[in-house]
């Protein structure tokens, strides 16, 4: 078929292309030179999830991401473009590959600026030179002959380097033809063979002739849908292993190698004992930032590390480039397999909860964060989906030991509150059958509250529990202030203020929660579930952590917060 011929428009091509890919829902806020992409959307069949406001979009098409492999955000020309970019750049920085696309003003405007509504001054590629910092490929369409090639190399890249593109679509290209699509095929790892052949065995014997090696699971394990080959890799080994805290989940938390989160001094000391004793370590996937490394605590010897990133291994210092995180674990397991008679270490668990554990009712005392964390072990079940904001909620549940197959998700590494509110609707579009939860504080839901009225008006149900102390907690535990003090909102109430097919309640006592919990359990519909907490009661790691860096604070100043 020539050009001329095809029966697709820029538009419908690249609807299709993100249907071929498993995209059938947009996250969008409208806009005016949006409207000829959304309607080309429509009459494709591309469901659009129209949110409260952009930044919150971007959140959805995040976690949406996560659980689908690619998602895909709709914003308007510069004002929507602008304010979705915390969100994208959260998923750049935390490799999450979400396609943005911007409606951008006709082609005669680009190629005459003037002032118009919108544009900052006659620069109407100003978003894309900001998007530029934060997505790994930009792509303005202005020739529908180049166009397909264009956007096939937006998604590529999207989707090897598992980070944002930026796609800026002028408002009359829409409409004219291009060619059609054809099957869409992934650019393969481009390891070089020889350096991949090499850094595996380097690994293997380092591994191999050491007498206590240990592996460390990474979140880009999780970006690159590795989550199989890991499991396969640490039985293949029969090494113990961990996961870091932006990693929960990576491998079952109930698996008999696994030991639980390595967090340096910030986490349990007995997991961080067997780590920094271990004579050989390999560490998948990981950027070694703050939070994982527990604020610069981890005391890692690159002397007998192994260290796979995205695309090169480093191996005492030594670096092999490029080598795929993809073609090295494949290989490393395979090499680890071929080799008979490993014995596996197993190791008894450290977590102070553990499912199957005889609960408690709670007694008519005040609610506390270590009561609550214990009855929620119990409550979760296999498969799962448990979404996390930042604060005690993402700090206490790395403490929890998880059921089998509960997709965990949560900004681990940006930490941006008001991710989790967002997201959520991500995650329920995205796996409607799943059970989800969300746990979120009371300063990061008042980041981006409104969402919680899209996720009614989608009809998802998902159980969400909000963590009420009185203000930002984990802030305070560094210095109270009144800047960490917040407007005291009726959070169960605000519910009905956005629709009807919700239930709520207040939990204030332990033995309030039991009751919350088995209606949660039985509900047919979104439940929102308010559990008031003590303004300082923060779990134990958090109270440490706190400590430890006012302590620091006056000699070193901590990044976090
Ligand atoms: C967008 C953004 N603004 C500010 C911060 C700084 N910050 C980190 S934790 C936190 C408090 C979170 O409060 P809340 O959600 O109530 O959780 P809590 O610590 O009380 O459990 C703040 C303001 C941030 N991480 N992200
Ligand atoms: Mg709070």
């Amino acid at each position: 078929m020539t050009k001329s011929d095809s029966k697709f428009t820029v538009g419908s091509y690249l609807v299709t292309r993100l249907k071929q890919l498993g995209v059938n829902q947009m996250f969008i806020v409208a806009g005016d030179y949006l409207f000829n992409f959304l309607d080309c959307a429509l009459e494709n069949d591309l469901e659009l999830i129209c949110c409260c406001n952009e930044l919150n979009a971007g959140y959805a098409a995040d976690g949406y991401a996560r659980v689908n492999g690619l998602s895909a955000v709709g914003l308007a020309f510069s004002v929507g473009e602008f304010s979705a970019i915390n969100a994208i750049a959260g998923a750049y920085c935390e490799h999450v590959p979400v396609v943005v696309i911007g409606g951008s003003p006709a082609l005669k405007y680009h190629h005459k600026p003037k002032h118009i509504h919108h544009s900052i001054e006659t620069d109407y590629l100003a978003a894309m030179k900001m998007y530029e910092e934060i997505t790994v490929d930009c792509q303005f369409i202005s020739d529908p002959q180049q166009a397909p090639k264009q956007i096939d190399q937006a998604l590529q890249a999207c989707l090897y380097h598992k980070r944002p593109v930026y796609i800026s679509l002028p408002t009359d290209i829409i409409y004219h033809t291009c060619e059609a699509p054809g099957p869409f095929e992934l650019s393969p790892a481009n390891s070089h063979r020889e350096t991949l052949v090499q850094a595996v065995e380097k690994a293997y014997q380092l591994l191999t002739k050491a007498k206590n090696p240990v592996i460390i699971g990474g979140p880009y394990l999780m970006s690159y849908l590795l989550k199989e080959d890991y499991k396969d890799l640490v039985e293949n080994s029969g090494f113990l292993c961990a996961s870091l805290f932006s990693a929960k989940g990576i491998i079952s938390e109930q698996h008999p190698q696994y030991m639980g989160i390595y967090q340096g001094k910030w986490g349990d000391p007995a997991i961080c004992k067997i780590v920094e004793e271990a004579d050989a370590v390999l560490l998948m996937g990981s950027n070694l930032n703050e939070t994982d490394m527990g604020g610069f605590t981890a005391a890692l010897s690159h002397d007998i590390m192994i260290e796979a990133k995205t695309d090169q291994v480093l191996i005492q210092h030594h670096k092999h480039t490029p080598v795929h995180i993809n073609d090295f674990i494949k290989n490393l397991s395979k090499k680890f397999g071929e080799t008979k008679n490993q014995s596996k270490k197993t190791i008894k668990k450290h977590f102070e909860y553990t499912p199957g554990q005889k609960m408690d009712k709670g007694r008519q005392v005040p609610m506390t964060t270590q009561f609550f964390f214990k009855k929620l072990a119990h409550f979760l079940r296999p498969d799962d989906i448990v979404v996390v904001d930042t604060g005690c909620a993402i700090f206490c549940c790395s403490q929890m030991q998880l059921p089998p197959d509960v997709l965990y998700i949560g900004q681990a590494d940006y930490m941006s509150i008001g991710y989790g509110t967002p997201a959520l609707l991500g995650v329920c579009t995205a796996a409607p059958n799943r059970r989800t939860i969300l746990l979120v504080g009371d300063g990061a839901f008042q980041e981006t509250a409104q969402e919680l009225s899209t996720i009614m008006r989608y009809n998802c149900k998902p159980i969400i529990f909000l963590l009420n102390n009185d203000g930002y907690t984990t802030e305070r535990v560094i210095r109270e202030a009144i800047y960490n003090d917040l407007q005291p909102w009726k959070y169960h109430q605000l519910p009905a203020v956005f629709g009807d097919n919700f239930w709520s309640c207040e939990v204030k006592q332990e033995s309030d929660l039991e009751e919350a919990l088995t209606r949660a359990e039985a509900s047919q519909e979104l439940s929102f579930i308010e559990i008031h907490l003590d303004r300082l009661d923060c779990g134990p790691m958090l109270q440490q952590l706190g400590e430890t860096i006012k302590a620091a604070r006056s000699k070193t100043p901590m990044a976090l917060g």
